[in-house]
């Protein structure tokens, strides 16, 4: 037996489900997720060890037009997640702006190795419109394969992982095998808080929120977390909180929930709401916070 390893980078539009179908392939949470588009904003590795093979996916950004200099920086994020791999998955999903993906598609042509089209969320779909899409979409680029998943049924997926093995190169593993994610800890924990704000929070308010983890400390019995939430106005901070500062609360009781039971153990998360004022359009804030273009 060959064994097979490689990256699997996952492209495509905002709110395709590129980090639902992570999370599923890896039956772990390492990637947030929100009905909002643009909630993946770094690029995120997740390790599946197979008996044949180790695949490292990456999970991007979603590819769209940038408005400021954050979101420049989040698209050429995804667009660094292309060097060096061995595949790539182009996720779409129902109702996708074709025009955009076009674009996109074209920008690949210079992309030497394979490119896989997946159709995600099949779940909302019939067998025929699944078809229509997948036979309109092979004329925008020449594919080395086509799949249809679902990332919340798990449909498809046990199919596309072994013809993406097929494509990877021999070769022993990249990670060590109890090895998920190259996310630090700390990280993850700032994902998971933005996660719940993501989902509460509503318009404008979540894209202008940034979670930075200052203190992680394990006390033995306790994990002690000590985060910063940055909004962009002092408006946006008054609606972090909420009325007598429920919504703060909530968010801090759903984030608290999910990081103890990440960790196994119990978690004092201390949250702080702080304005940095239209911090996505500062060059010298992102840096500290390690936006580099590098
Ligand atoms: N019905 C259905 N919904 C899905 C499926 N996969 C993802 N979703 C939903 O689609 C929304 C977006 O999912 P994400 O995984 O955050 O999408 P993404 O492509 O990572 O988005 P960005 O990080 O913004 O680029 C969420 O509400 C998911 O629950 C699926 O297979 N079926
Ligand atoms: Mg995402």
């Amino acid at each position: 037996m060959v064994f097979r390893s490689g990256f699997v980078t996952i492209w495509g539009q905002p709110n395709v489900g590129k980090s639902t179908f992570l999370n599923h392939v890896l039956e772990r949470k390492v990637a947030i997720v929100s009905s909002k588009p643009q909630t993946t904003r770094q690029v995120i590795k997740g390790i599946l060890n197979l008996s044949d093979a180790q695949i490292v996916f990456l999970d991007t950004p979603g590819l769209h037009s940038p408005r400021d200099e954050f979101s420049r920086w989040m698209v050429r994020e995804a667009e660094r997640a292309l060097v060096g791999v061995d595949v790539l998955l182009y996720m779409i999903a129902p109702h996708n702006r074709e025009e955009e993906d076009k674009k996109y598609l074209d920008n690949l042509r210079s992309f030497s190795n394979p490119v896989f089209l997946v159709l995600n969320k099949k779940d909302l779909l019939k067998e025929e419109e699944v078809q229509k899409i997948l036979s309109r979409f092979s004329h925008l680029f020449p594919f080395q394969g086509k799949a249809a998943v679902s990332s919340l049924t798990g449909e498809g997926i046990p199919e596309l992982l072994s013809e993406i093995v097929e494509l990877l190169p021999p070769g022993s593993p990249y990670y060590d095998v109890d090895v998920i994610s190259d996310a630090l800890e700390r990280d993850i924990a700032a994902e998971i808080i933005r996660e719940k704000i993501w989902w509460y929070a509503y318009q404008e308010v979540p894209y202008g929120v940034e979670v930075r983890v200052e203190e992680f400390k394990d006390r033995g019995e306790i994990l002690y977390i000590k985060a910063l939430i940055y909004v962009e106005r002092d408006s946006h901070k008054k609606i972090i909180i909420g009325k007598e500062g429920k919504m703060l609360k909530k968010i801090g009781e759903e984030a608290r929930k999910e990081i103890e039971f990440n960790w196994g153990k119990k978690v004092y998360l201390d949250l702080w709401v702080k304005v940095e004022k239209n911090w996505r359009k500062r060059p010298e804030v992102l840096g500290r916070w390690g936006y580099k273009f590098k």
